[in-house]
């Protein structure tokens, strides 16, 4: 049975795993699923993915939700296939600093670019919501403040994880290029600020892969 993922064409973290598809070469049937009809909400969904949220994958009958575990999973499946997405798990040190930048993204980057993707884009713009314009100036303030510690990182090496491109960058790219293009944001591309953070996101950003999927799915 062919690899599918469940998920929806206006949602970042769907993005995110067909972007890691495409990185693996795995062909990969897309199911779109009714979010402005609730289909996320009902019993029938909440079977596959108790939290009602998008996306979830079903392979051969294995389902797996959450984004980075669906993603890992893909570029475990797949190794080989496409490029090695994270270090061999026999190396002790390359393993820990890859988990270290995984929790950097998890914990410094995501919930504050999903902040002011909602402030910036998604209420005034999908949502009919205003804006508020307080949270944004501060959640905007926050995510500068924390690239400056992703500016230290990348100032000594490549990836956030060493000197090759692992899950842990692309990770970024759902939300990242969202504030950036949707939101017409300039953090990640300050190269006067930021040179490495723009060095580093011009290098993730223009990943064959990314372009192939970025415009919709
Ligand atoms: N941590 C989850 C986040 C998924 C997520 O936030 N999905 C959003 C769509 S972009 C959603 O389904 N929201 C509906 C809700 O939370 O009720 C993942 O990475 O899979």
């Amino acid at each position: 049975m062919v690899f599918k993922l469940f998920g929806s064409p206006l949602s970042r973290p769907t993005l995110r795993v067909a972007h890691i598809l495409k990185e693996m070469q795995v062909p990969s049937e897309f199911v779109a699923i009714e979010v402005s009809a609730k289909e996320h909400k009902t019993a029938e969904y909440l079977k596959k993915q108790p939290f009602g949220q998008v996306p979830y994958i079903d392979d051969d009958g294995f389902v797996l939700f959450e984004t980075r575990a669906i993603c890992k999973y893909i570029a475990t499946k797949w190794r080989g296939q496409g490029p090695a997405l994270f270090p061999d798990p026999s190396d002790l040190k390359a393993t820990a600093l890859f988990d270290q930048a995984l929790s950097i993204e998890y914990s410094n980057f995501d919930n504050t670019a999903i902040n002011i993707a909602l402030e910036k884009v998604y209420k005034p713009k999908y949502l009919d919501k205003p804006t508020d314009e307080a949270l944004l100036v501060e959640q905007v303030r926050k995510l500068e403040e924390k690239l400056d510690g992703y500016e230290a990182i990348l100032s000594k090496q490549k990836y956030l994880a060493g000197e090759y491109v692992t899950l842990a960058d692309l990770y970024h790219l759902s939300f990242g290029s969202f504030i950036t293009e949707e939101g017409g944001l300039t953090l990640l591309t300050n190269e006067a600020k930021h040179p490495n953070v723009s060095r580093w996101w011009k290098d993730i950003s223009s990943r064959p892969a990314w372009l192939a999927v970025k415009g919709g799915l």
